[in-house]
């Protein structure tokens, strides 16, 4: 079983994720629309500074989509990662939010929106509500948002590092992701599913570059990518390189398509975690569905942000509705 954990550990480690992340069921007390008589005009007061970003800052579109998983991955969707904090101890100075770029567009957000209509619109909905609209602005399907989150207190430098519970790496084998997506109740489906949100943006080559220099610490290349793409991927990232980057799905980076899938599946995919996804049957079967005739990946992106964006929120008169994003009121 993952990562050599049987069923009962995964269990016991879901029921201590999930009394972690609330005390609720999932995704009690979210709706779409939750703003129509709190605050009508919230959902397009967001779009609205979102395609006038998009339109003078496109390649923000990787970031803000990626916050919102970092968002709800680590305490549930609450907010925790806008938050700063004196000595740099919160989330969002943790080591893989490199390049979580974007935080003064969510503040611009929620500028627009406290205008509007003051302490009532969360950050926690702020930053699901952008992931959606920067994929639609990048050609990417639309869902409807659940909205109703309220904004956590915490935020801590130690939770996206920790093993298992934190992020997953970009280094992480088969196993660990769908344990990773086990333990906040989602599924298989939704971890290939999501991962096709890398048909936007960019990595840093430092989180694939062991791949073309030292796979297994013997100068060696890794066996399961394409020996064109290393050639090629070298020549842009030099060894220990910590500031140049690649496009995640070289081609279209900027478009939300399903090329990311038609790359992994072509043993091109730019992060270990990209190519793990073929090392099991279903999420290897999904990727090659989703760049036939007849794939579903716009809609079932949608279904699954919908999941993701119900993990471990707070709702009803848990947390706040922070004033200012970075900051508790
Ligand atoms: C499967 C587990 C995942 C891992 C290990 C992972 C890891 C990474 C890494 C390492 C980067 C590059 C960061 C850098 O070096 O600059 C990245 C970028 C990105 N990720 Fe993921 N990710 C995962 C899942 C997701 C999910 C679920 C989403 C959203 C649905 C997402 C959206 C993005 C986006 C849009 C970018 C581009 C960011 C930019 O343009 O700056 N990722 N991810
Ligand atoms: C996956 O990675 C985990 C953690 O690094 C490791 O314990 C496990 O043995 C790996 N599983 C496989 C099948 O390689
Ligand atoms: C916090 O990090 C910022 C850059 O992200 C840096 O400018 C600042 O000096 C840091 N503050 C402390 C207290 O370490
Ligand atoms: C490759 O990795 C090994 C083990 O981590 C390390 O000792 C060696 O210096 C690395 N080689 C290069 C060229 O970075
Ligand atoms: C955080 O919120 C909890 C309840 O939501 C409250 O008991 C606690 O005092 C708050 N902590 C801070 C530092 O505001
Ligand atoms: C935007 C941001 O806060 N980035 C931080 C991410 O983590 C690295 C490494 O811990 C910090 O150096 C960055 O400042």
């Amino acid at each position: 079983m993952a990562g050599g954990m049987n069923l009962f550990g995964i269990f016991m480690l879901q029921i201590i994720v999930l009394s972690l992340f609330s005390l609720h069921a999932e995704g009690q007390g979210l709706k779409v629309g939750f703003y129509k008589k709190s605050c009508p005009q919230a959902e397009v007061i967001v779009s609205k500074v979102i395609s006038d970003v998009m339109a003078v800052a496109p390649s923000l579109s990787g970031p803000l989509l990626r916050m919102h998983f970092h968002d709800c991955f680590i305490r549930g969707c609450d907010g925790s990662v806008l938050l700063d904090s004196p000595t740099n101890q919160s989330e969002k100075f943790s080591p893989p939010n490199l390049s979580l770029r974007g935080f003064n567009i969510i503040d611009r957000v929620k500028l627009a929106l406290e205008k509007a209509c003051p302490d009532v619109v969360s950050c926690a909905d702020i930053v699901a509500l952008v992931a959606r609209d920067v994929t639609v602005a990048t050609k990417g399907p639309f869902w409807e948002v659940e909205t109703g989150r309220r904004d956590g207190n915490v935020s801590l430098f130690i939770d996206p590092i920790t093993p298992v519970t934190g992020l997953p790496s970009f280094a992480s084998n088969i196993s660990v992701l769908k344990q990773s997506w086990a333990l906040r109740g989602l599924n298989t489906k939704d971890l290939v599913v999501l991962s096709g949100g890398h048909t936007i943006g960019i990595s840093h080559c430092s989180s694939f570059d062991s791949r073309l220099y030292n796979f297994t610490g013997e100068g060696d290349t890794d066996p399961t990518m394409d020996p064109n793409y290393i050639a090629r991927l070298k020549l842009k990232c030099k060894p220990n390189d910590l500031t140049t980057f690649a496009e995640l799905d070289p081609g279209s980076f900027k478009t939300f398509d399903d090329s990311y899938f038609k790359l992994v599946t072509k043993r091109r995919g730019l992060l270990q975690s990209d190519a793990a996804l073929l090392d099991d049957p279903e999420t290897r079967a999904y990727m090659i569905q989703a760049t036939s005739e007849g794939s579903t990946f716009f809609k079932d992106f949608g279904v699954s942000m919908v999941s993701m964006g119900r993990i471990g929120v707070l709702t009803g008169s848990q947390g706040e509705i922070r004033k200012v994003c970075t900051k508790r009121n």
